[in-house]
């Protein structure tokens, strides 16, 4: 009876032994040479050009072993491994007692990680053995000669195959006695994906091949999957990667292109998808950069990794959760550092209150990265008591404001936008008090803004910024006309 497990499930009890399997939760499948269309067994021998390794007794493992290219598993990229006496090989695991073979996948603690097992049972390798690897251009072998089973002893010959596509290849020149005590399969970094070929259970004998083919990443889909193009034509084929769920790290596809190309029947391309975000240092610098509301924008200063700030996407920018780049803005850029131009007043409206606001700002690096900084700024916003609008233009209005509980000792500048806050104007710098007359405007406006910044007198530092608006509309009854003030306010 054969017993197998997929990460879709323990399937248990099998009544005949099944030739093929899978897929796992990550894609991977096998099927073996004794299957109608598998492989072909062809054994491998890699001991007139291979590697001895220096691997012997009961329970060793040789660590470290560099495998000649990068291994794409589970989508993760690995250029050594680890090969065992009992039969397997990890690219993580160090576990050198693990002979105590189990159905995959499995999370406890014995049980190794990135495991390849062609034939995991408790083995030795005894004086007679010995265990090969060799890089042969095309691929990666292991070879474990004449082991023996404790405590039963015989002698088992197989051998693992790594290709540089993810394809794997077990084959088993020839098997000591005891059969139904190992485990033939894989499992993942995290143990919870694994496929299970057999455990414990009469399945494998000699001259057997199994191949477990490069596996479809589950991120990757392709559409459209195959088409006609004539002659000098192209088609686009769009490639969407889905990340959700994704532990942060980098990840290997393979795009294979098959046509009727005399010339190039395949082409192959490589995928890589970065999931996770780089840091980057991000800096708002208000009362060098946007205390001023005469340009409308807000310069945001953000250092990439690496030293290129050319390469960020601006429209990739996001700062506050949404916020985009101003259009038509046009980024600068000083030695390592690229400054970004946002929306001052949306970007001002949407930071929290607080003695320190976080701000972050995602981006990407084209073709390389996304990145991610975090700054903070002090955003104590006094309070503008002002009439209720509409003023009479010409009039005299009395302001006066309060301070955010804790905000430090303040002066205050007082600017008015008749525009919704495109054009703005000086009403008062650097008041210390905390009252001001100020005289609405002749020209009437449906859209009138005040603005009251507050700055710390001590530390120079940003403390507030409010604005009131939209109001006002008034007739000037000096001329007998109607006319029309809305004045946006300032701070509140
Ligand atoms: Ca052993
Ligand atoms: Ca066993």
């Amino acid at each position: 009876m054969a017993e197998r497990a997929s990460s879709a499930g323990r399937l248990g009890a099998a009544a005949s032994v099944e030739r093929a399997g899978g897929p796992d939760g990550y894609g991977y499948v096998f099927r073996d040479s004794d299957e109608p269309g598998g492989p072909t067994y062809q054994w491998v021998d890699i001991t007139p050009m291979g590697t001895l390794l220096p691997l012997s007794g009961d329970e060793a493992i040789r660590t470290g072993v560099p495998i000649g290219f990068s291994f794409p598993y589970y989508g993760h990229p690995f250029t050594t491994v680890n090969v065992s006496t009992n039969g397997w090989l990890s690219f993580t695991s160090t576990l050198a007692a693990a002979n105590a073979n189990v159905s995959l996948p499995d999370s406890r603690s014995f049980v190794p990680d990135n495991l390849v097992a062609p034939f995991w049972d408790n083995l030795n390798v005894g004086p007679s053995a010995q265990v090969y690897v060799r890089n042969d251009g095309a691929r990666f072998i292991v070879s474990w000669l004449r082991l023996s089973r404790v405590p039963n002893g015989g002698s088992y010959t197989f051998q693992a195959i790594l290709y540089p596509t993810g394809r794997m290849m077990f084959q088993y020149a020839s098997l000591g006695p005891t059969l139904n005590s190992a485990t033939i399969g894989i499992q993942n970094a995290t143990k919870d994906i694994g496929l299970t070929a057999v455990f414990n259970a009469a399945y494998v004998h000699d001259l057997l091949a199994i191949e477990l083919p490069s596996p479809a990443p589950p991120w990757m889909t392709i559409s459209p999957s195959s088409a006609t193009i004539a002659p000098g034509d192209s088609l686009q084929v769009q490639i969407p990667v889905q990340s959700n769920g994704m532990t942060d790290g980098d990840y290997l596809g393979r795009l294979e292109i098959l046509s009727n190309d005399p010339a190039r029947s395949l082409v192959e391309i490589p995928i890589k998808v970065h999931v996770g975000v780089a840091n980057a240092t991000l800096k708002l610098d208000p009362e060098h950069h946007f205390l001023n509301p005469t340009s409308g924008l807000a310069a945001v200063s953000i250092t990439p990794p690496g030293c290129a700030p050319t390469t960020i996407v601006p429209s990739s920018l996001s700062i506050l959760d949404g916020l985009a780049v101003a259009p038509g803005s046009v980024p600068r850029y000083a030695s390592c550092t690229g400054i970004f131009d946002f929306a001052r007043m949306t970007l001002l409206g949407a930071i929290d209150d607080g003695v320190s606001s976080p701000i972050e700002l995602i981006g990407e690096l084209r073709d390389v990265t996304w990145f991610l900084g975090r700054d903070s700024l002090r955003m104590l916003r006094p309070t503008l008591i002002r009439p209720v609008a509409p003023y009479t233009g010409g009039s005299s209005v009395s302001l006066s404001w309060t301070d955010a509980p804790g905000s430090p000792e303040s002066r205050y500048d007082l600017w008015y936008s008749p525009d919704g806050g495109t054009t703005w104007s000086q009403v008062a710098l650097n008041e210390s008090t905390h009252t001001r007359t100020w005289i609405a405007p002749r020209t009437g406006t449906l859209n009138g803004y005040l603005e009251l910044v507050s700055h710390a007198k001590a530390d120079k530092k940003f403390v507030g910024v409010t604005f009131s608006g939209p109001s006002g509309s008034t007739r000037t009854p000096r001329t007998r006309r109607w006319r029309t003030v809305r004045i946006a306010s300032t701070c509140e």
